[in-house]
């Protein structure tokens, strides 16, 4: 039925209110983008790098983002309990040129799965001094940089469980900052990108594996978030082309471990390059923003509830699964 055929005020606000919420929400956000001058994001990315292999492929993408001088990555941090997942994030950045990037680890315990590669890509390119490398406490590591920044300034992209933020949200006063968590998230951070839940509703990995703490940050987070749906990224398939590349690229090396250096989907790389490239743009071609609340069960299970409070929103891709991967694709084998 066409709403505006029978015109009346409260029927036209009412058929209205998608728009006016995702307004709110863009406002919210801060669009922080005129078209030409957009600053680029200064990023915290926390990943369970272990399990997937497009944890290593959203690695990849941000580092060429980097390159381009698109993004900064001020600190990673791992939710995984897998031993060496830290050690394996270090070797890849260290590959990239950037071992000096901070990366903290999850406070145990944390999910833990068996990875096919992390332990190897240690041992090919990691070298001992990654392994006996001290690790820093992924909550201190979060204080000790937001701290440091601006206010509003902070762009956080989680690709795993949503553990460390929870901790932190929970965190007390220390000697980075005498406000406790919840208050320095919500003074610094400008948004939360997130790699986590199906939509309109599905129950997803990311969410379900730690459901206490998804539950504690889509129900306590004081700061916009994004949601990039396991829809978003189950049909962009990336990672054959790394075949094409050299053999001593752990990214390659990764994906052959994990799948022989086939296709695989990109949830991870998607949500990396809506949060560098897309995120906070009204004119946004890529992907429409659905805003509202997600709903998550003690199961993990998640539905969303559309409209009001306009400080959450789930996206919706505008253009073929494809585009998106060639975009994908030339990022992850840009070395
Ligand atoms: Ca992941």
């Amino acid at each position: 039925m066409n709403p505006c055929r029978s015109f009346s005020i409260p029927a036209f606000l009412k058929s209205c209110r998608p728009m006016f919420w995702l307004a709110a929400f863009l406002l919210l956000c801060g669009s922080g983008c005129v078209s030409g001058t957009r600053p680029a994001p200064q990023v915290i990315f926390d990943t369970d790098i272990s399990s997937d292999v497009d944890d290593v492929g959203a690695v990849a993408v941000l580092h060429a983002l980097a390159d381009r001088n698109e993004v900064g990555i001020l600190a990673m941090a791992v939710s995984s309990g897998d031993p060496w997942s830290v050690p394996c994030l270090h070797a890849l950045n260290a590959w990239f040129g950037r071992e000096d990037i901070p990366v903290g680890k999850a406070r145990e315990p944390a999910v833990t799965h068996e990875s096919l590669y992390t332990m190897k890509i240690v041992e090919e390119f990691g070298g001992q001094s990654t392994v006996e490398r001290p690790s820093e406490d992924a909550v201190d590591l979060y204080r000790r940089i937001l701290a440091s920044q601006p206010d509003g300034s902070v762009t956080i992209v989680t690709v795993g469980y949503l553990t460390n933020l929870a901790d932190l949200l929970h965190s007390s006063a220390d000697s980075y900052s005498n406000m406790e968590g919840h208050a320095l998230v919500r003074q610094k951070v400008k948004r939360l990108v997130c790699m986590g839940g199906e939509f309109p509703s599905g129950r997803e990995w990311n969410l379900y594996q730690d459901a206490v703490s998804t539950k504690a940050v889509v129900d306590g987070w004081p700061t916009p978030i994004v949601f990039c749906g396991f829809e978003i990224g189950k049909d962009i398939m990336t990672g054959a082309d790394l075949r094409k590349g050299g053999k001593d690229n752990p990214v390659r090396r990764s994906y052959e471990l994990y799948n022989a250096v086939q296709n695989r989907q990109s949830w991870d790389q998607v949500t990396v390059l809506y949060a560098v490239r897309m995120a906070g743009d009204p004119d946004d071609p890529t992907f429409a923003m659905q805003p509202g609340k997600i709903m998550v069960s003690d199961d993990g299970t998640n539905s969303w509830q559309a409209g009001e409070p306009a400080l959450q929103a789930y996206l919706k891709l505008r253009i073929p699964a494809g585009e998106l991967a060639s975009d994908i694709e030339q990022l992850m084998t840009a070395r």
